[in-house]
């Protein structure tokens, strides 16, 4: 299990995924209550999204202190509980780590804000505003945040702005100064000691910021700065730095970055193990299908994509990664995206399907497998009115839409509903109890009224569910080599609705045939048609290798030789 390439990590947002005391929110008892279940399913590895000390203004992901857990979710006695019991059952904890920024609450940035002389004024980035012609203070440049709306935020005691690359309470850390990094290290320290297995870098490629801080875009209307903060050269120093005075002082530890529009070239850069900086990094060209061109989106367009394209892209990773050397954290869902089934799939008629077939090409494909709590049950979007809506990105949106956008509110908010992280948050859905057996009190959002039909409960006493089949799947990824390391080759690769291709390695050889849309289709295999494939799971029955497969809709065949 040591090789950070075989491992299977689930994914918990802990908020949202089982509450022990009844006060509605998710906590670190409810997690460990649950370890049996994860185990069950063949993971070895949780990743748990922030549980330090926070605002909540993004859900832990602003946080105030990294020594401290959020008491919401419990005390530090019951994360030792849950590493402890965790590691009885074999399983491992990755912490998320967020280095780019602290929120507003945090000791660094209370004192920075004392005033300009403050010995940490430096370790954020804080700059001089500009004055109009009219004499009015204007934020030093365009950039715009990530979540909408200008990126600095007016200090109260000064003339300076400082930057808030995501909400305004999350304010940028300013990587060059030594103190920071140090600061940083020492809390990786604390959380390795004690024995934790690694970390999930939040956005890590954005941690140095071009120097002077140049206008986005056109330097005219707020632009995101894409151009002057995404895995600038600065950063990879950083990282590279992190590794070999942390990182390498400890035995195998896992790390995974996440970096927004990562790409190829940067992410085997980031990977590559001669680099000594990460083992694994994802990739958002998949999850930004149908987004049109970066930062050029519109809206009108409702997110239209053909599975052409989205076989293309994998294709595009797979290849450019192994040619690369470096290595991919796959997934399909996590706290940022909806919901897998929804977005990539079917969540009417064919949704066990399309969660099956998208399961197995999560677990089939060259990289570590990566799943979020409840796709393995089939969780849908759910239906969400502006009442629901919890995340500050949906909310916020939905004002930069009408306002800046000048979007009528109706499509406005009919984006947000399509696109809203919230879909991820709802709870995860135990039971067809209140409350899908989330809390026996009032759950802090919106649960699904389709637990009633969609939940664990239920999976695990069907035949032939979609939580068996994850199992399945697990079991044959963990018992084959090949399916890890192993190369990727495509096969039949003009066909526009089905994704095939070949894992390969030594004598070993699997087959996977996808049918990636909504229709029937038709896989045209003569290229490996010499193979003698035999049949090992299937979405629908399974049938034996012909040079010329006709699929039903979303259908998956896996097969080996
Ligand atoms: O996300 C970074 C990121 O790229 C997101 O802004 C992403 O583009 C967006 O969520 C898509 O809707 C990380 C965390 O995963 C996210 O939850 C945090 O809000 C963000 O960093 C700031 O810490
Ligand atoms: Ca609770």
């Amino acid at each position: 299990m040591g090789n950070f390439k075989h491992r299977i990590v689930y994914q918990i947002w802990p908020r949202s995924f089982k509450d022990s005391n009844g006060d509605g929110i998710g906590d670190l008892q409810g997690i460990t209550g649950k370890l049996d279940y994860i185990k069950s399913l063949g993971a070895d590895t949780i990743w748990l999204s922030p549980i330090y000390a926070t605002g909540n203004k993004d859900y832990g992901y602003d946080i105030d202190d990294y020594y401290k857990i959020n008491p919401e979710f419990g005390s530090m006695e019951d994360f030792d509980e849950l590493l402890h019991q965790s590691k009885n059952l074999g399983i491992d904890i990755v912490m998320d780590l967020v280095a780019n920024h602290t929120s507003d609450q945090h000791p660094w940035f209370q004192e920075a804000v004392k005033s300009k002389d403050s010995p940490y004024r430096n370790y954020y980035i804080f700059k001089q505003g500009k004055r109009n012609k009219k004499g009015e203070l204007l934020p030093p440049n365009n950039w715009l945040s990530a979540f909408g709306g200008s990126a600095w935020q007016k200090d109260p005691n000064s003339d300076e702005f400082y930057l808030t690359l995501f909400t305004p309470n999350q304010c940028d850390l300013n990587w060059e100064n030594e103190k920071v990094r140090e600061g940083i290290y020492e809390i990786m320290r604390f959380w390795l000691d004690k024995g934790i297995l690694g970390f999930r870098m939040d956005v890590i490629n954005t941690i140095a910021k071009k120097e002077g801080l140049p206008p986005a875009g056109k330097g005219k209307k707020l632009d995101f700065p894409f151009e002057h903060i995404v895995s600038l050269p600065k950063s990879h120093e950083y990282v590279k730095e992190m590794h070999e005075k942390i990182l390498s002082q400890y035995e195998d530890v896992f790390t995974v970055g996440e970096g927004m529009v990562t790409s190829l070239e940067d992410l085997n850069a980031y990977t590559r193990p001669e680099e000594k900086k990460l083992q694994m990094m994802f990739q958002f060209d998949v999850h930004l299908i149908g987004c049109g061109p970066l930062g050029k989106f519109d809206f009108r367009k409702g997110y239209r994509w053909t599975p052409k394209e989205l076989k293309d892209l994998i294709i595009r990773w797979q290849i450019g990664v192994e040619k690369g050397g470096g290595w991919l954290g796959n997934f399909l869902s996590n706290h940022d995206q909806p919901r897998q089934v929804s977005r990539f799939g079917h969540d009417g008629a064919f949704r066990r399907k399309s969660a099956k077939s998208l399961a197995m090409l999560n677990f089939t494909l060259r990289g570590t497998p990566f799943l979020y709590q409840g796709e393995e049950i089939g969780m849908t979007n759910c239906h969400l009115e502006e009442e629901d809506w919890r995340d500050f990105e949906a909310i916020n949106d939905f004002k930069v839409l009408q306002e800046m956008m000048h979007l009528p509110k109706p499509l406005a908010r009919k984006v947000i509903q399509k696109m809203t992280r919230d879909h991820a948050r709802t709870p995860m859905q135990w039971s067809d109890e209140k409350n899908a057996g989330f809390t026996t009190g009032t759950p802090w959002m919106k649960v699904n009224p389709n637990c009633s039909y969609i939940n664990v409960e239920k999976e695990l006493k069907r035949e032939n569910s979609i939580l068996s089949f994850y199992k399945k799947l697990i079991e044959i990824r963990k018992s084959s080599e090949v399916l890890s390391t192993g190369s990727f080759v495509p096969v039949d690769i003009d066909n526009k609705k089905v994704l095939s291709y070949l894992r390969q390695q030594g004598e070993e050889t699997y087959l996977i045939v996808i049918n990636l849309s909504g229709s029937l289709a038709e896989a045209n295999l003569m290229d490996v048609s010499a193979y003698n494939f035999k049949p090992v799971l299937c979405t629908y029955d399974t049938l034996p290798f012909m040079p010329s497969i006709k699929l039903q809709p979303y259908e998956g065949r896996l097969y080996k030789v």
